[in-house]
């Protein structure tokens, strides 16, 4: 069998698993069966970070790995939540009159989502919740999100309502902004709710125009690795608020509407202040390298992975220097790859913790994870993760 065939395989009984796991969780919990099992994938960012709240382009795709959540109707208005990876955490949550502040904990996402859901005029019915995940938490790859898009998914089906998929990735978001109040972008939401498997996703986050970007590494001989530094990744942490503020008060002083309207960063001279400066700048490379990335892989898919690599590794120096999000794990994770080989790698997400995602031709694979591993151990670091990702579906019923 093919490397692609085994993984496809290797996928499917992941997701059996996953789906049985939270069938099993949902009767040992509130007994009988599910009405149904959801799955929606987390994702990682092949280029264009921290450019969609700032209304510029970005291009993830989906993980195989997911958040499944097993899920029935409930007459009573509440949603009832257990969590596999959180035993001890169950909530009860009455939907009528739910306000922001009222649910805090990973609980806070699923109601969010029931909430955001009626405010959006979606009349969503009381559920019973069995969440499991295989998503590693803090690894920045947008574990919340998986679980909001599967909630979603599974309330609204439940509910018998079809929501528009990218109206339903803006109430996910609406339910991480408004409910837990972390203000992130709409890249995690649009990416676990709109990808598909063998492509990236090219999403204009001004005019939310979505592009299919096929995008297949394994048929031009490379790999790609997620390297999960173990150095956790928290948005809620005051940073990345930060960078938006600074990014918003750079464009208002450019007299632009946001970043996005720069498509040259010579214009970012203009700007007195260094850092609003160096953060304009990443802002306006990063569009341009996903711009960059997207030619190539529309017209050169097989020869293009070397150039991709290179932009990868610009794009790290650019979060590492002009942005100012990336940290020592990452650096050193990038710096070791590329010597063993890598063709590129760059740190994913929103930065202070999570994963570096490494384009690595096939055959250097081992040697790639053996250098990182042990530049770790001779800094005396947990011992890194690594995750083979494979473009994949987005979320739907299982
Ligand atoms: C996090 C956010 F949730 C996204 O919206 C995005 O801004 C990303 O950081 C940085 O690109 O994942």
């Amino acid at each position: 069998m093919t490397d692609t065939g085994q993984a496809r395989e290797a996928r499917e009984a992941q997701e059996a698993k996953e789906a049985r796991e939270a069938r099993e969780l949902f009767g040992a919990r509130f007994g009988g069966a599910p009405d149904g099992v959801w799955q929606a994938p987390g994702r990682a960012n092949l280029m264009g970070e921290h450019t969609d709240y700032n209304d510029g382009y970005v291009l993830p795709f989906a993980l195989g790995q997911g958040v499944a959540v097993a899920a029935a109707r409930s007459a009573d208005g509440r949603l009832a939540l257990c969590s596999r990876q959180r035993p001890a955490d169950g909530a009860e949550i009455a939907l009528d009159g739910l306000a922001p502040g009222q649910v805090t904990g990973w609980a806070a996402y699923p109601a969010g989502v029931a909430w955001a859901l009626r405010s959006g005029g979606y009349r969503v019915p009381g559920a019973r919740i069995a969440v499991g995940s295989d998503v590693p938490e803090g690894a920045g790859l947008s574990s919340s999100a998986a679980l909001e898009c599967a909630v979603a998914l599974a309330l609204t089906d439940l509910a018998g309502l079809d929501v528009p998929r990218p109206e339903l990735a803006g109430l996910a978001r609406r339910a991480e902004n408004d409910f837990v109040g972390v203000p992130s972008g709409i890249m995690d939401q649009s990416a676990s709710l709109l990808c598909q498997p063998g492509h990236a996703l090219l999403l204009d986050c001004r005019s939310l125009e979505a592009s299919q970007i096929p995008f297949d590494p394994a048929q031009g001989g490379s790999r790609l690795l997620l390297i999960n530094t173990r150095a956790r990744h928290e948005l809620t942490a005051g940073e990345y608020g930060r960078r938006r503020a600074e990014c918003a008060r750079a464009a208002r002083l450019l007299g632009v509407p946001s970043l996005r309207y720069l498509t040259d960063d010579g214009e970012t001279a203009r700007l007195s202040d260094p850092v609003l400066r160096r953060r304009a700048r990443h802002v306006v490379t990063d569009n341009a390298r996903v711009l960059s990335v997207v030619a190539l892989l529309r017209s050169a898919p097989g020869d293009a992975y070397p150039k991709i690599g290179a932009l990868l590794t610009q794009a790290h120096m650019s979060l590492r220097d002009d942005f100012e999000v990336s940290w020592p794990e990452a650096d050193v994770a990038v710096d070791a790859a590329l010597h063993a080989g890598a063709l590129g790698g760059r740190m994913i997400g929103g930065g202070f913790g999570g994963s570096v995602l490494a384009l690595v031709p096939g055959g250097a694979r081992d040697a790639v994870r053996a250098a990182v591993s042990g530049a770790f151990a001779g800094r005396s670091w947990t011992e890194p993760g690594f995750l083979e990702a494979a473009p994949s579906a987005s979320a739907r019923r299982l």
